[in-house]
């Protein structure tokens, strides 16, 4: 992981969050510290920990640093979808996604923006399913589901990748403006599939990157399991509208 980002990329990172009080700035400063191009845009559902407000007093002293702070129709996807029509209108050129909590680590944003550049690709996925990647902390159990859970997704959409649940990507500006994010319509975390799926029937070329997941740093994870059900009951639409061609 030696690479270092191009200084003239202008690249957004976004980050939905909702009660990351004690993730947010640490992370936020490692982003910003990545190459003076780099700017940060924070999605906030009003989390009760007051995540925003500390946003919002470290923008005042860091132009970098955005906060997009939404009070009506909450939900992971829809704060996802918010975030990436902000960056495309702040122009940037590239833009990741990842979670707010540490599992997705920084340090993997150069070598991902690299590969997008060297294989000339739409989208690069952080990956724990291709070679060297890997969920650190998670147990038998937990590793277990992903891999049933990616099987599945594989299956149902199609989708030649390994691991379809990431949520840590390095979006190029015209993926983005091809699958016209603005109008995607899962409201929680099922934009994920949602995304990966409009990407790949567009043809544009996926590459995953190996990345070592870990464990939320600070916190309590907000994936139910109501969640986690609705999210393959999306899936499950996302084929059927594909098929009567709707999607
Ligand atoms: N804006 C917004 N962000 C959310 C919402 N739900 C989750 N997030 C954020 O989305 C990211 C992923 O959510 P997590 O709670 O970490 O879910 P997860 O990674 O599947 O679960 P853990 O492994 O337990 O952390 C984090 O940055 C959350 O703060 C929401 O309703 N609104
Ligand atoms: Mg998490």
């Amino acid at each position: 992981m030696t690479a270092v980002l191009p200084p003239d990329l202008h690249l957004v990172v976004t980050l939905p969050t909702y009660e990351e009080a004690d993730n947010i700035l640490p992370l936020c400063e490692e982003l910003l510290a990545l190459s003076p191009r780099v700017e940060v845009v924070v999605i906030d559902d009003a989390s009760p920990d007051g995540t925003a407000a500390l946003v919002e007093e470290r923008s005042r002293s860091e132009p970098r640093l955005h906060l997009l702070l939404r009070t009506e129709d909450p939900g992971r996807g829809r704060s996802g979808r918010d975030g990436f029509v902000r960056a495309l209108e702040m122009g940037a050129e590239v833009v990741v996604e990842m979670d707010a909590d540490f599992s997705h680590s920084p340090a993997y944003i150069p070598p991902m923006v690299a590969k997008l550049e060297r294989e000339e690709l739409g989208l690069v996925l952080g990956s724990r399913g291709v070679p060297g990647g890997q969920d650190a902390d998670r147990g038998a159990f937990r590793r277990g589901l992903t891999v049933l859970a990616n099987g599945y997704i594989r299956l149902l959409l199609g989708v030649g990748v390994r691991d379809c649940n990431s949520g840590f990507r390095v979006w190029r500006r015209s993926t983005l403006e091809r699958i016209e994010v603005g109008r995607t319509f899962s409201a929680g975390p099922a934009i994920v599939q949602e995304l990966l799926f409009k990407t790949a029937r567009a043809g544009i070329a996926i590459g995953e990157y190996p990345i070592t997941f870990v464990n939320r740093r600070a916190g309590e994870s907000t994936l139910t399991l109501r969640k986690l059900l609705a999210g393959y009951f999306t899936v499950l639409r996302l084929r059927w509208m594909a098929l009567s061609g709707k999607l």
